[in-house]
């Protein structure tokens, strides 16, 4: 058994200050740090958007952010303009220990597609490689922790389940957006999939 803890989108801009703030985000920082030395791998995502991302509400008239559009790859919320490439909101969050990470996964880079999982961009089927990256490296079991878990964590939990990783989402060491009962939909959707929420 190989294990990976995948760290989703610790970033300034889902922290408190942020763009697209989750409450509490910051108060995980601490536990996921302690955690990494009992993994063999760490693995960080960072939401990674261009300016004018299509999921920003800025980039549609007469949007406001948390309305639902149709995208041609199906319904997509719209978010504030958040985690944009190069600027603070899109650095990780200060005390976060990238140090021990082997790899950092970028998404949302495509202006077009946004990209909740780590495995996949929202139209999914634009992989991101990390699943090739855990096979290159006989990686069996994955917890994931990191924010938020209504949205980035949820995805990719669901596409690790689905791609036969062993799947395990520390609930305590995650936080939520929670839009229109979001939270409670994915938890209900990670434990068919398969995923062990501790
Ligand atoms: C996320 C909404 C938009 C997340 C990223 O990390 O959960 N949510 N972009
Ligand atoms: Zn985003």
């Amino acid at each position: 058994m190989t294990r990976a803890l995948i760290v989703i989108d610790v970033q300034n801009g889902f922290c408190p200050g942020g763009n697209l703030a989750v409450p509490g985000g910051d108060q995980i920082v601490g536990g996921i740090n302690a955690l990494m030395p009992t993994f063999d791998h760490v693995i960080l995502t960072q939401d990674w958007h261009p300016a004018g991302h299509s999921s920003f509400a800025s980039s549609h008239p007469d949007k406001s952010p948390y309305e639902m559009v149709e995208m041609p790859y199906g319904p997509q919320v719209l978010w504030p303009d958040h985690c944009i490439q190069g600027t603070p909101d899109a650095d990780f969050h200060p005390e976060l220990d990238t140090d021990r990470a082997r790899a950092v996964i970028r998404k949302g880079m495509n202006p077009a597609v946004d990209s909740y999982s780590a495995f996949f961009e929202n139209d999914r089927k634009t992989p991101t490689g990390l699943a090739g990256l855990l096979r290159t490296l006989d990686v069996t079991d994955l917890t994931f922790v990191g924010l938020a878990e209504d949205f980035c964590v949820n995805y990719s939990a669901v596409d690790a389940a689905d791609a036969g990783f062993s799947v395990t989402v520390l609930t305590e060491l995650c936080r939520a957006i929670d839009l229109n009962d979001s939270l409670a939909q994915a938890r209900r959707g990670m434990t068919e999939a398969g995923v062990i929420l501790a």
